[in-house]
């Protein structure tokens, strides 16, 4: 990894420099690109962090309120210079969840599984349960000091990407954690805790109650209405608690189009697969084998018909019978 950041220094050096997250950042992203920015301004070079979508869950506000993470506006990422250097974090390019911004997009640095078939000049990239465990290893590696404050950060971004160090979590991202944990502030990661649920949350998790329909272990939920990415992966980890839900299928009305997310505990259904076959020819999915999100698409949703639902729950099931059988 040393080697690898410092092409990406060489590349960097003189430029400007754009963090880019994936849209509607959660915690890992975030954490990450403000850790990574440190690094890079201990090196000379001043990146900024962008990203498109909003931030609308309380408890992402509040933490970047507390370690102040500055972002830009989209209107200021539109304004960099055309050669602008891009950094993607926690997301590759040609991803349903990443805005093509114009620049260079040179540098990745993901946990995802690898699947775009975009080229990087430099890609550091593990199969981790979080970002931020990758970043922390850099610091590491590069023999660089961690401050309170990007310890905290990176902590809490391991700690919602991995469910508490339940969900897809690797012995490198145990050892990360142990390590942040010594260093990072817990009244912080307490106070980010006990906040994470806002009154208007409460309607998606309403919608989930009043509309799921289960086949079979799937669990299936239509939330009629927009919402951020984080709330609805948090009703589609909510619903997945159910005792007859082996796999969760949640999705919400998107500017015309429909936005998932999936969760399985089954480990004979891998998510990701399962979303991308699913969605194959109306929009594009993909992601972790617990873990996973997609887009169908506004221009192919009237290849459903009528019966939005009933087509969904046919597409899903269809694929889960392919993935199934390998
Ligand atoms: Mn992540």
């Amino acid at each position: 990894m040393k080697a690898k950041f410092e092409e990406l220094l060489q590349i960097a050096k003189g430029r400007t420099v754009c963090i880019q997250t994936h849209d509607y950042p959660d915690p890992d992203a975030l954490a990450s690109a403000f850790a990574l920015q440190e690094l890079l301004r201990r090196r000379g070079i001043d990146a900024e962090i962008g990203h498109f979508g909003t931030v609308d869950k309380v408890n992402i506000r509040m933490m970047m309120d507390v370690f102040e993470i500055r972002t830009m506006t989209e209107e200021q990422m539109r304004a960099l210079p055309e050669d602008v250097v891009v950094i993607n974090v926690d997301v590759q390019k040609n991803n349903s969840n990443l805005t093509d911004m114009h620049g260079e997009e040179l540098v990745c640095i993901d946990h995802h599984p690898w699947v775009t078939k975009e080229h990087y000049a430099v890609v550091i990239h593990k199969l981790v349960g979080s970002c931020a465990t990758i970043v922390t290893q850099l610091f590491e590696e590069l023999g660089e000091e961690i401050p309170p404050i990007i310890a905290t950060a990176l902590l809490y971004g391991i700690k919602m990407d991995t469910r508490n160090l339940c969900v897809g979590v690797t012995d490198e991202d145990l050892e990360a954690f142990s390590m942040l944990h010594r260093i990072a502030d817990h009244d912080i990661i307490r106070q980010l805790d006990n906040n994470s649920l806002q009154l208007s949350d409460l309607r998606a998790y309403g919608a989930a109650i009043h509309n799921i329909t289960v086949y079979d272990g799937i669990g299936f939920v239509h939330i009629p209405f927009d919402c951020p990415d984080g709330l609805i992966a948090s009703v589609s980890n909510f619903i997945l608690e159910l005792d007859a839900v082996k796999l969760a299928v949640v999705y919400a009305d998107r500017s015309g189009g429909l936005k998932f997310s999936v969760r399985s505990e089954a480990s004979s259904i891998n998510a990701g697969q399962l979303v991308n076959l699913a969605l194959r020819g109306v929009g594009n999915g993909g992601g972790h084998a617990t873990m996973a999100g997609g887009l169908l698409y506004k221009e192919r949703i009237s290849e459903l018909g009528s019966d939005i639902d009933t087509a969904i729950h046919k597409r899903f099931g269809e694929a889960l019978e392919k993935v199934k059988n390998g």
